[in-house]
């Protein structure tokens, strides 16, 4: 069975992320998004929440299953079993902490390959940092986010002063 990790914050799951997911899901026989659990980052939701609304944004992709790691990502695509890293690209700013990245990664284990895929037009500007300004100022996201994370965003940014 192919398998790949696609890791990453996930600090909400915006539609950008999905389109990569979606468009792994449909290359390999199983993809595996794996949240990294980093206690030394602030995020707006916690590691369980992450989990959860990626569970829902990808209940429709039968061959997606979503999990949290924490260490090297090295070892949790090992343990995994996987053949490869997913990742996205939006725009030369991304090159080069990604390449660094994969350039680790497989120094660390030869047999594992990082593949980038471009971001689809639509969603170039588009991270879960921007969405979440916007969410703070309530601005509408419905374009940027599956509906699940709209609604988390607002009740989210509604119990806050
Ligand atoms: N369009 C396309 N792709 C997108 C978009 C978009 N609009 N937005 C985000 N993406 C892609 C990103 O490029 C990335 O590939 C993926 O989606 C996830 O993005 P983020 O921002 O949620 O995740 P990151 O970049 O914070 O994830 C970093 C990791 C957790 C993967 C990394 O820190 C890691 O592997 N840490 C473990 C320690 C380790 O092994 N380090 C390396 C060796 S030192």
């Amino acid at each position: 069975m192919n398998i790949a990790v696609c890791p990453g914050s996930f600090d909400p799951v915006t539609n950008g992320h999905l389109d990569i997911i979606t468009r792994g899901a449909n290359i390999f026989d199983k993809v595996i998004v794996a949240v990294l659990i980093n206690a030394k980052k602030q995020s707006l939701f916690s590691v369980e929440e992450r989990i959860e609304l990626l569970r829902e944004a990808t209940a429709g992709l039968d061959n997606v299953e979503v999990e949290s790691f924490n260490g090297l990502l090295i070892d949790y695509v090992r343990q995994r079993q996987a053949r490869a890293v997913i990742r996205g690209l939006r725009a030369v700013s991304d090159f080069e902490y990604e390449m660094q990245m994969a350039s680790i990664n497989k120094k660390l284990d030869d047999h594992v390959e990082t593949l980038f895929m471009m971001t689809s037009h639509q969603y170039s500007f588009l991270s879960s940092s921007i969405v979440k300004e916007l969410a703070r100022y309530s601005a509408d996201v419905s374009d940027l986010v599956p509906p699940v994370v709209e609604r988390a965003l607002r009740a989210k940014f509604a119990a806050q002063p």
